[in-house]
């Protein structure tokens, strides 16, 4: 095949994933009367069906039950082996945001696997700063260079989801992507309340469309090359993602003005189911935040309400590890739903937010969670949500798991910052 024709393929095959979900979000259930009853996996009750009574019980039985069975039937596992990264500084500018920072460029690779390019960490770090700070770790849709408003940021040479309002022309980002991402990413915002901010684009570690894993780091450093066959229980690409986001926050353990031990990891849609998981393994992240990521994220799946298992698994079936699409109208067979997820964070703070005109994540599936998560909570002595009607437009609840629903659309903005950093300092960050 011509390489124009292939291109011309791959490009129709990735608009036909999200054509796909956009198509059927006109058609979802958005009635509550027509959600159907359900019964939740039991979080408080083992394999053996003996009972979770202490902290101690969940720590060292439930936990690592419940993380197997997500890496058996939804996201799957890591391969062993991959070995630690390497960190290599490339730029420093210590007059970044008009004094405000110090901006680091770092390139993360990995020694084992030459092949793969890596991870461009783009790290802020307030100059006011006094000592080491917390950080909040985050994947961007459209690299370092849209996050940033500075325009002296490389621009990704990586390949991106076709998007004309972006300034992606051929797959790849132009000087007109710059600062596409900034509202999402209000650095001043964030680092006038003393916190660091690291981030990189997800792209760098797979390219998100079906194939993208055929150049991504899965299929990089897969044994048998790109004539891989993924099997249930093998890693999608979210699992690749919050993989990525682990080796970021290896690297701000190595940073002298980052205290790591209070970093949070965060996450917009897909990238909050990414975030999710990445916190629910890597225990070092020190709070977990979860932005609209509704289906496969915080929503519940069992609720029959805006996206489906059936819909999401046939969109995007590289997110998952195959076991998940047999759940596709089936959801009642599957040994976990999402109030598992949350509740893989504690004793950890975790925060939810959802956004009121987001129907298609069900604002209201993902509160629940955080609900039926709260029991693993008490088991430590924690306030979960604290109670069990989902509050009112932007009317934050929570103890230890946070929640609210903002007004507007899906999107990331300034008031979930402000909700999400309040919250972290409430919480010891
Ligand atoms: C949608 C998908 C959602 C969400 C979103 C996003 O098309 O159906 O699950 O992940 O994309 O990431 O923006």
């Amino acid at each position: 095949m011509s390489p124009l024709r292939s291109t011309l393929l791959l490009t129709a095959m990735i608009l036909a994933g999200e054509d796909f979900a956009e198509a059927q979000q006109s058609k979802a259930n958005y009635d509550e009367a027509r959600v159907g009853s359900y019964t939740l996996p039991e979080a408080l009750v083992l394999a053996d069906g003996s009972a979770v009574k202490t902290a101690g019980d969940w720590t060292q039985r439930r936990r690592p039950e419940v993380l197997k069975l997500y890496q058996d039937h939804v996201y799957g596992r890591v391969p062993v082996g991959l070995g630690a990264p390497a960190f290599q500084v490339k730029a420093v500018k210590k007059d970044a945001l008009g004094g405000k920072a110090t901006r680091k460029l770092i390139q993360i690779t990995l020694p084992s696997c030459p092949a793969w390019e890596g991870i461009e960490l783009m790290l802020y770090t307030p100059n006011a700063a006094t000592g080491p700070v917390p950080c909040v770790a985050g994947l961007s849709f459209g690299g370092n260079h849209a996050v940033s408003p500075e325009t002296d940021i490389p621009l990704s040479t990586r390949w991106m989801r076709p998007n004309k309002e972006k300034g992606i022309v051929d797959n790849r980002a132009t000087e007109a992507s710059r600062g596409n991402e900034s509202s999402r990413w209000p650095l001043a915002l964030i680092l006038d309340q003393g916190f660091a901010v690291a981030t990189a684009y997800y792209g760098d570690i797979e390219p998100d469309h079906a194939e993208g894993w055929k150049t991504g780091l899965r299929g990089l450093t897969a044994k048998d090359g790109t004539a891989t066959v993924w099997n249930n229980g093998d890693w999608g690409a979210i699992s690749a993602w919050a993989w990525g986001l682990s080796r970021i926050l290896d690297c701000l353990e190595t940073e002298t003005a980052v205290d790591a031990k209070r970093c949070a990891v965060i996450g917009h849609s897909r990238l909050g189911k990414t975030s999710l998981w990445a916190g629910a393994q890597d225990e070092r992240f020190a709070f977990v935040i979860s932005n609209n990521s509704g289906e496969g994220g915080a929503a519940l799946m069992r609720r029959n309400f805006g996206e489906t298992t059936a819909v999401i698994t046939k969109a995007f079936p590289h997110w998952f590890t195959p076991t998940y699409t047999s759940y596709a109208n089936n959801e009642a067979a599957c040994p976990v739903d999402q109030h598992l997820l949350i509740a893989l964070a504690a004793p950890r703070p975790i925060y939810i937010g959802s956004a009121v005109e987001d129907e298609w994540a069900d604002p209201k599936g993902e509160f629940l969670s955080g609900y039926h998560a709260s029991p693993v909570y008490a088991l430590f002595d924690h306030p979960g949500v604290g109670t069990d009607q989902q509050p009112g437009i932007d009317t934050p609840v929570g103890g230890r798991i946070g929640y609210h629903v903002r007004n507007g659309g899906h999107d990331v903005k300034d008031y979930d910052w402000q909700q999400y950093l309040a919250f972290a300092r409430k919480n010891g960050l």
